[in-house]
């Protein structure tokens, strides 16, 4: 059935019809998560990053109030230059959809919107979680991965999270936690945390292997694949640590709270780390991407040789 809400490229329409390979991406890294122009950059280089991977890029957003899965180039430009875009989860897609608004999806509302195209691998940076402020607040994020079959490349999640709070939610929820070549949670910035993973594999392979045999048990939930920034650009816990304990601190005393917390807290941490964070945002979103369309490759493998 053709939902009205929402416009696919015939690219991505074509691609998922010949068991081409499909990333989604979301786009509240655009719209919240980073300043301009980093943004569009980085919007850019990471659909460029799949493309090589011989994978096709589907970049989800709202622009004037339609769901958008795959954007032009002048989309991204018109998105990461909006004034005041919404930050849209599952709650407020109706919202920006009647206010005909411009929006960055979240992960969870990139989930959504993925699910609806038939899209069932996704790169993003950093999950939401359990905020340590409050723990009522905890980010739709969880839900999402607890509710939708979709394999979801992440670096983890920054420790201005309850990690362990974040970790427990999905187990309780039947979310696996894989880590990608580590049996340890990667902490965003950070490529040790100190807690496990619930299960370590090695390749895009055994990755497409792994959702393939989860999904046959009758699960909806997602496959969460945790994947450790760059050795290069992994900055210790002991120089991060501080700097959020101060960006936290900060949000408590200004009262901010609910969807303005996570993207409060990222900019006080760039601007913190002077840039350093920034950095190795970037080089964490693009090394998602690679695997993304990897495992992505994997998945769609079966079906080219069904085809036969
Ligand atoms: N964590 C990050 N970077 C981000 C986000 C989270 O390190 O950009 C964004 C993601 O889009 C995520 C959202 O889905 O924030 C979670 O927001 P909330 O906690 O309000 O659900
Ligand atoms: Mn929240």
């Amino acid at each position: 059935m053709k939902n009205p809400h929402v416009h696919i490229t015939t690219e991505i329409t074509r691609a998922l019809n010949f068991g081409t390979p499909v990333v989604a991406l979301e786009s509240t890294v655009i719209t919240h998560g980073l300043p301009y122009p980093q943004n569009l950059a980085l919007a850019r280089d990471m659909e460029t990053q799949i493309r090589k991977a011989e994978a096709i890029p589907a970049t989800i957003a709202l622009l004037d109030g339609k769901l958008r899965i795959g954007l032009s180039d002048e989309d991204l430009i018109q998105l990461s230059e909006t004034d005041s875009p919404l930050k849209v989860s599952h709650r407020d897609f109706a919202t920006a959809i009647l206010k005909k608004r411009n929006g960055g999806t979240t992960v969870a509302g990139t989930m959504l919107a993925a699910q609806l195209a038939g899209i069932k691998v996704f790169a993003t940076g950093g999950i939401g979680g359990v905020h340590k402020e409050s723990a009522f607040d905890i980010s739709t994020d969880l839900r999402a991965l607890a509710e939708t079959p979709m394999i979801v490349v992440c670096a983890g999640a920054k420790s201005i999270l309850d990690l362990p709070a974040t970790l427990e939610y999905l187990e309780t929820m039947g979310v696996p936690v894989v880590g990608y070549q580590t049996n340890e949670f990667p902490a965003f910035y950070t490529r040790e945390s100190g807690l496990k993973v619930s299960v370590q594999l090695d390749s895009a392979k055994e990755v497409a292997d792994f959702a393939r045999t989860h999904w046959e048990m009758g699960l909806q939930s997602a496959v969460l694949v945790a994947n450790p920034l760059p050795e290069t650009e992994s900055i210790p816990q002991s120089e991060m640590e501080p700097l959020i304990a101060q960006a936290s601190a900060e949000a408590m005393k200004q009262g901010i709270h609910g969807q303005a917390l996570t993207p409060f807290l990222l900019s006080r941490i760039s601007a913190l780390s002077a840039g350093k964070s920034l950095k190795a945002n970037l080089a964490l979103l693009l090394n998602n991407a690679r695997l993304a369309a990897q495992i992505a490759s994997e998945m769609t493998e079966k079906k080219k040789i069904k085809a036969l």
